[in-house]
């Protein structure tokens, strides 16, 4: 197969290697893939999210000889895909956002394993690659991504469902999901979650998640109230700035405001002059958003991209405005 990696192939990453994994800092299917990655290897790893990626991998150790980059969609990061051979001796990149037919060719070119599906989470697709590495109760990991995941029909998905059992998948996984959607959630917290999750500490017995987790429980009631208040509403979507809470968590609370089919929400992101974007749809909006944000933080000088119903993207704050009116123009109607 040379240098891709056919369906359903398994990676063996020698025990003496020296492995660094980079992978989503945003929600559970993120973290539950670094801690993976570490559990089979135990590499170091970091955590990252779209605005700070490339600092993320000029600051990866030297000399590597695997690098795995997990839940992050660089289908839009052409320059990302062109610096990633620099930076190991193999380079394995497991996602499910969107990837074409180009971004597959630059991954190709850049000489990286693809493992890539739109019907499994990237910490199912993890799992499956590594699993003959892992110990076996590695399985409810997986299951924490998949359930916290926006539902999809995979065949590995529903292999680790069954390996699992349900309620307590979910109650640790969503105790987690909880947790990271708030804005407490510090590196060096998220990066200890990843570290105790690696080691197969349950979330329920990681005191700073329960607490994290409690506290978001009790604020969602009143923070979606305050966000329905304050959100504008164009055509048939949502818009509000957010404020603590996570902006994806946000995006969907939003989507309660009624007769909306999508929603965004926005904050800058990390620098005034930058602003990161989350956008969620309901059946009804009739797109691809995932699409559609390539499309539109593309055109106003952004990235974006994403899933079905659930997409975000970073634009420059000076065109958050123009990007709105695009969006509204794209899924109001
Ligand atoms: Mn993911």
């Amino acid at each position: 197969m040379g240098n891709s990696v056919s369906h359903n192939a398994r990676v063996d990453i020698p025990s003496v290697s020296r492995v660094f994994c980079v992978s989503h800092r945003d929600d559970p299917d993120g973290l539950v893939s670094a801690a993976l990655v570490r559990s089979a290897t135990r590499c170091h790893f970091a955590l990252t999210g779209y605005e700070d990626i490339e600092e993320v991998l000029a600051n990866t150790p030297r000399s590597l000889d695997w690098l795995v980059v997990a839940d992050l969609g660089l289908d839009e990061r052409r320059e990302v895909i062109g610096r990633l051979p620099d930076t190991a001796r193999h380079i394995l990149y497991v996602d499910h956002h969107l990837l074409s037919v180009e971004g597959k060719r630059s991954l190709r070119k850049a000489k990286v394993i693809v493992r890539h599906s739109l019907k499994d989470c990237a910490s199912v697709l993890v799992w499956d690659l590594l699993r003959n590495q892992l110990p076996q109760e590695a399985v409810n990991l997986a299951a924490y991504g998949a359930v916290t995941d926006p539902p999809v029909s995979g065949r590995l998905t529903r292999e680790v469902l069954l390996k699992t059992n349900r309620d307590l998948v979910a109650y640790e996984g969503h105790l987690l999901a909880l947790a990271l959607s708030t804005d407490k959630c510090t590196t060096s917290l998220l990066e200890e979650i990843v570290s105790k999750l690696a080691t197969l500490q349950l979330p329920h017995r990681m005191s700073a998640v329960r607490r994290l987790a409690d506290e978001q429980a009790a604020r969602m009631v009143e923070m979606r109230k305050q966000l329905s208040d304050r959100a504008q509403v164009r055509k048939r979507v949502a818009i509000a700035k957010a404020r603590r809470l996570a902006l994806g968590t946000s995006a969907e609370l939003l989507l309660s405001v009624p007769n909306v089919v999508a929603s965004v929400a926005y904050d800058t992101a990390g620098s005034p002059s930058r602003t990161r974007i989350s956008v969620r749809g309901t059946d009804e909006c009739g797109r691809h958003l995932g699409k559609l944000m390539i499309k539109i933080t593309r055109g106003v000088g952004g990235t974006g991209g994403g899933h079905m119903l659930a997409a975000g993207g970073i634009v420059p704050s000076s065109r958050l405005q123009e990007f709105l009116g695009l969006f509204v123009r794209e899924v109001g109607r």
